[in-house]
């Protein structure tokens, strides 16, 4: 008697990375020492000379900022390699770092691994560095380098394949440019395969995969945002909205920069505001995306203590503004309509507020619509709405409202402007209407709540709600 799944339908894998929300992005490399973006591929070895390389500060920072793992550049478009690779000697085996004894990618992970964090590596398709790239062989050597990140560091979450992709480069010297079809070059459908074979539960992000580019890099996604998409191959079409009828579910994620600088650190670069950063966090994992902030280390190799400080805070205002009083779990709860169900198991409006991520309210088949009601005696002082459906059933919000009212017959709805039109696995709507601006000292108190699902692909299934 549960609903039946419309597709397209998350894996596994992809319903454990959209848990995660958000996670960070560390670019380090020879462009940390250089002040480049972009390297050329000619940086020489000597240049990597982290001092105070501390990959468990990294860690231990991230978690204070509520973020849940770390995706590190193992290769940028220089080529250069963070761990010790067999297939080329331009890496941190021949620099002075450790005396050529060092492992970023290694020592990342026993971070992770202590400090409870999951590893994503970003290994860039292009190489501005190799000679060969742009024949056959480079997409050998790409091939055999992933396969030492696959087997050699424990669980991946995720692989970041980086679409920025030909143009001019050193090329072992050679210099000049390299074209190359994007479309076929990199056999992307075998890189799925080949990621899949070694590590089951990782996410292949970019074109072709089961992640997509959000279309921007300044941390927001549409407010209409469906994981279902049309152009797997083109995700930058749909990026911040995704499609309804599309048939991959590949959700959007959002890679934005937490300082004002570039993608590496640069001398004199600032921080973005914690404020600031709330607002990202509404504007991406409050609109079913996930958010990768990147905080890049310095050329002592540690996080610059003002990006501590301002991932900390932003650490805090997660927690005391989300993860506060749930007032939906003081409430009544009702709804107007509610699936039928044999012993055993039920559909109604409580499951939204157990706390069990299995269980979960729905209507009957061809009931696109419903209200849940949230009373209390006492009028509470809510701010955020959280609203998660249980995606392994399929996204299929595609209209709802909310209202508040204190005397149960009087409703005003709430949110101001914003588009209330997807759910999917997360949506956060601030009350006020303002992500920019969302926290109120004394915001309006109200005794009833209601959440309308005032339309959907098929019957609703929604796993929570968090009144905050
Ligand atoms: C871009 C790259 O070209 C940048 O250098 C950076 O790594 C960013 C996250 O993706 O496409």
């Amino acid at each position: 008697d549960a609903p039946a799944p419309i597709p397209p339908l998350p894996s596994e894998a992809q319903v454990a990375w959209h848990q995660l929300e958000t996670y960070a992005f560390i670019h380090f490399g020879p462009n940390t020492f250089g002040d480049r973006e972009w390297g050329y591929g000619d940086a020489p070895l000597e240049s990597f000379n982290p001092t105070r390389l501390d990959c468990e500060q990294w860690a231990r920072t991230v978690k204070a900022a509520g973020m849940k793992g770390i995706i590190l550049t193992a290769k940028h478009h220089d080529g250069f390699c963070l761990w010790p690779t067999k297939q080329t000697d331009y890496c941190v085996r021949n620099t002075p770092y450790k005396g050529g004894k060092g492992d970023v990618v290694g020592e990342l992970a026993a971070a992770c691994r202590k400090y409870g964090l999951h590893l994503g590596l970003y290994l860039s398709p292009w190489d501005r560095h190799q000679a060969f790239y742009g024949t056959p062989l480079y997409v050998e050597y790409f091939y055999a380098q992933l396969q030492e990140l696959l087997t050699q560091y424990g669980e991946l979450f995720e692989v970041w394949f980086d679409g920025a992709n030909g143009g001019d480069g050193y090329y072992g010297g050679k210099g000049g440019k390299r074209n190359i079809d994007r479309s076929t070059y990199y056999d992307v459908p075998n890189l799925r395969d080949t990621v899949h074979k070694v590590c089951p539960d990782c996410v292949l992000w970019g074109v072709g995969g089961e992640s997509r580019w959000i279309g921007n890099e300044e941390g927001w996604a549409g407010e209409t945002n469906w994981s279902p998409e049309e152009y797997l191959y083109a995700p930058e079409k749909n990026g911040m909205y995704g499609n309804m009828d599309g048939w991959y579910w590949q959700p959007g994620e959002s890679d934005a920069k937490m300082t004002t600088g570039g993608w590496f650190w640069h001398s004199g670069e600032g921080q973005l505001s914690a404020e600031r950063l709330f607002q990202m966090y509404l504007e991406t994992v409050g609109r079913n995306a996930t958010l990768i902030l990147n905080c890049p280390p310095d050329k002592s190799g540690s996080l610059p203590a003002a990006t501590v400080e301002r991932l900390k805070e932003m650490g805090k205002m997660l927690t005391e503004r989300l993860q506060g009083t749930n007032y939906a779990k003081e409430a009544t709860v009702t709804a107007n309509e509610t699936r039928s169900a044999g012993t055993g198991r039920n559909f109604n409006a409580e499951n939204v507020c157990n706390g069990d991520s299995a269980t979960y309210w729905a209507t009957n088949d061809g009931v696109n619509k419903g209200t849940i009601t949230f009373a209390w005696d006492e009028a509470k002082p809510i701010r955020y709405v959280v609203l998660q459906e249980h995606i392994q059933l399929g996204q299929r919000v595609k209209a709802f409202s909310i209202e508040t009212s204190n005397d149960g017959t009087k409703w005003t709805k709430r949110g101001g402007n914003i588009a209330t039109t997807t759910i999917g696995y997360k949506r956060i709507i601030p009350l006020n209407g303002s992500t920019s601006n969302s926290y109120e000292a004394n915001p309006q108190k109200v005794k009833y709540l209601r959440v309308n699902i005032l339309d959907s692909r098929a019957c609703p299934t929604i796993e929570n709600i968090e009144l905050r």
